[in-house]
């Protein structure tokens, strides 16, 4: 599998620049995708964050393997992180988003109510890697359209802020990082929830990754789609993606079958799964 080349300039770039930002938020929502609580994280997120407040949103988690996302949440809290799972998709657990954050400030807006300072909004801002989830969960939280942004007198010039109520603020452009690509079985993950482009990676390669994952932690949900047996399972990879081509009437067609799988895995037809597993932390 090649290395994804990093961009340094751009990175540097992006990381001046959500630097920038942070000095105008009280609270970072640090979005992550749930079915890769770890490979979707940027690397330098906690040395560019350093010491500003923090939410962790495992987004996405309506299509993640709930029993991991739960390990993975007390994970994160045990961390000492403060930690949500989310579906920026959903309006009701966008909701959850006011309160969780009121709790993860609920020392500084102590100490503010003590100085008789008025309560304001909270501001806040997103960060995450591509095609986390970002701009959904903008759109979620204004409630379908974008609220018209403007300048705010007294934050700072040309911050745009989107307003939520009196309760939340959130810059209008989320931050953009890059998740840690030199692991290639990180940039398959990425890969194959579609994360990053494939056309970096080979199309069967990420068909048999998907394999020996939903063979190994998912056969049920593999066996229901593709109408296959226990014995089936037991093939070796390759001929298992043969079979399936098959059974779909495109007979040893490896390219055919691979984007297939691929494609129906990201609809969502295979069911629910985690890539990063839980387990494999204490390996
Ligand atoms: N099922 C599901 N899909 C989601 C969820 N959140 C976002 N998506 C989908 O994920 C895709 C990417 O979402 P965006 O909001 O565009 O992601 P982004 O982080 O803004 O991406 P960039 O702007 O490219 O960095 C879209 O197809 C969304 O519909 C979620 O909670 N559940
Ligand atoms: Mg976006």
């Amino acid at each position: 599998m090649p290395t994804i080349q990093w961009f340094p300039g751009h990175m540097a770039k992006a990381r001046r620049e959500v630097s920038e930002k942070l000095k105008f938020v009280d609270i970072v929502f640090e979005l992550i995708d749930a079915r890769l609580p770890l490979s979707s994280r940027n690397p330098m997120l906690d040395q560019i964050v350093q010491q500003k407040s923090r939410l962790i949103l495992l987004n996405k988690s309506d299509l993640a393997d709930p029993n991991q996302t739960n390990l993975w949440v007390n994970y994160f809290r045990e961390a000492g992180h403060h930690v949500l799972a989310l579906t920026a998709k959903d309006d009701k657990s966008v909701k959850q988003i006011v309160p969780a954050s009121k709790k993860v400030l609920a020392e500084k807006i102590a100490r503010d109510q003590e100085k008789g300072i008025k309560p304001r909004a909270i501001r806040a801002m997103v960060l995450g890697i591509p095609n986390v989830g970002k701009s959904t969960l903008l759109n979620h939280l204004a409630g379908k359209k974008i609220a018209s942004t403007g300048n705010r007198p007294g934050v700072t010039k040309g911050q745009q802020w989107l307003r939520f109520g009196t309760q939340l603020e959130l810059l209008d452009t989320p931050g953009i990082l890059w998740p840690k690509f030199e692991d290639p079985e990180v940039g398959q993950r990425l890969a194959l929830t579609g994360a990053i482009k494939d056309d970096l990676l080979h199309l069967d390669d990420l068909a048999l990754y998907e394999l020996e994952v939903f063979t190994r932690f998912y056969p049920e949900q593999l066996k229901e789609r593709y109408k296959l047996t226990d014995e089936n399972l037991t093939l070796e990879l390759p001929e298992l993606l043969l079979l399936i081509a098959e059974k779909r009437g495109f007979k040893d067609d490896y390219e055919r079958a691979s984007e297939m799988l691929i494609l129906e895995l990201r609809q969502g037809r295979l069911g629910r799964y985690t890539l990063d597993r839980f387990e494999e932390l204490s390996e």
